[in-house]
């Protein structure tokens, strides 16, 4: 029967980017339904909550030698999938992201047959895999390769199951499993949201979440805010680190708006933070989901972003928020003073938003892996 308890191993980035978060939430979901997750990655994942019953988590260790210029992670990830999975008896692989996580999961299965020992790989593909990184001359062979051996593939939007087919030879079936959100665990009422930290009262707060790379341009994050803030009273707060942020930083200076914005860097506590916040911006040049705008989203926070990739499927053009054309700072700018020039229209998109997100519950979409898991056993 599908709702069998399994023993799955689950393969992410631990870090804070969307891949990792989305692969941390769903296999805490599962493990409270009863089946058996087990965490294999280099750290313990961010958002991972290790006392929870049911969960494992199995380090990688990448032992190092001055011979190696480069310590072979796949190495050490596919062996530790082999001993974990032949220890715990483990019946499914799942693996976020293809490289090199697909194609380590390749290797580990054909080790394990060797053994007669088989288990079947779900590849999830999240988008960076594929748009930005996978399609790269030098990765291109061993994507496709590691997404065509793979038992069953998934991508988290129609738009990147599109984007696969037209840059990959995939002979697989894609099937696309939208990203979630566990709405119970967000849905706040407005007494505790503490936005007296960030701003004086007839202020409005302005956010961008991102890992501060060029593929989210936030140059244009602050030129859409320096123009908000021509018009209204409002301060801007920038969670993340990466590459851009002291270009950013200097940015900020130029424009003579430093008293206006806060950089909090990387952190935890990005639902506390969205809570008080009254838009997001997501100016991505490409987004195969986007993550940050769900999250922003069913904390009741409308959304400013491009129409790229799969933004479209998840932030509502004219509900939850508006979509522009990648760079059309002007559009973003007259689209976010539309949702803030009065407390009523604010109030209107924050609940547009709020239901909008509903539409990607964690309930919905759970039992969808859990019958795909079911298929791939049998
Ligand atoms: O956006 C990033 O740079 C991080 C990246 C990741 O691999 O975690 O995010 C990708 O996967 C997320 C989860 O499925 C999606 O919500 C993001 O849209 C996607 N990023 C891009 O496509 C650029």
């Amino acid at each position: 029967p599908i709702n069998k308890h399994m023993k799955i191993a689950i393969v992410c980035y631990p870090t804070f980017g969307g891949s990792g978060v989305v692969a941390t939430e769903l296999g805490l979901a599962l493990a409270k339904r009863g089946h058996e997750i087990h965490f294999i990655t280099y750290k313990q994942p961010v958002r991972l909550e290790q006392l929870s019953y049911n969960v494992f988590f199995h380090e990688v260790h990448v032992p190092d030698y001055p011979l190696f210029q480069y310590p072979p992670y796949e190495l050490a990830l596919s062996s530790k999938l082999v001993d974990v999975i032949k220890h715990y008896h483990l019946e499914i692989l799942h693996v976020h992201y293809a490289i090199p996580h697909a194609y380590a999961g390749y290797m580990a299965k054909k080790m394990l047959q060797a053994e007669d020992i088989s288990i079947p790989m779900v590849t999830t593909l999240h988008g960076t895999d594929i748009t930005l990184v996978g399609n790269h001359p030098n990765y291109k062979p061993a994507v496709t390769f590691s997404i065509n051996e793979s038992d069953v593939v998934t991508s988290v939007s129609q738009s990147l199951k599109e984007d696969t087919l037209r840059l990959f030879e995939v002979k697989k079936d894609i099937q696309v499993v939208s990203n979630f959100i566990d709405i119970s665990k967000h849905i706040h009422t407005d007494k505790e949201c503490q936005r007296g930290l960030m701003a004086a009262p007839e202020e409005k707060i302005v956010t961008h979440i991102s890992n501060f790379r060029d593929v989210k341009r936030i140059p244009d994050v602050i030129n859409v805010f320096y123009n908000i803030q021509k018009q209204i009273k409002a301060k801007l707060i920038l969670v993340g680190e990466g590459p851009e942020k002291a270009s950013a930083e200097d940015q900020v200076m130029q424009l003579g708006i430093e008293n206006k914005v806060r950089f909090l860097g990387q952190s935890n506590e990005i639902h506390d933070i969205l809570c008080f916040s009254d838009l997001f911006l997501l100016p991505s040049k490409r987004e195969s989901f986007g993550l940050a705008a769900l999250e922003a989203m069913v904390n009741g926070t409308p959304v400013i972003s491009t129409n790229t990739g799969g933004l479209p499927e998840v932030n509502i053009h004219g509900v939850s928020g508006f979509t522009s054309n990648v760079g059309d700072v002007e559009d973003m700018t007259i689209n976010a003073l539309k949702i803030l020039k009065d407390d009523q229209t604010l109030e209107k998109f924050k609940k547009q938003a709020v239901e909008e997100a509903k539409k990607f519950d964690i309930n919905e979409v759970v039992p969808v892996y859990e019958a795909l898991y079911h298929n791939a056993r049998s």
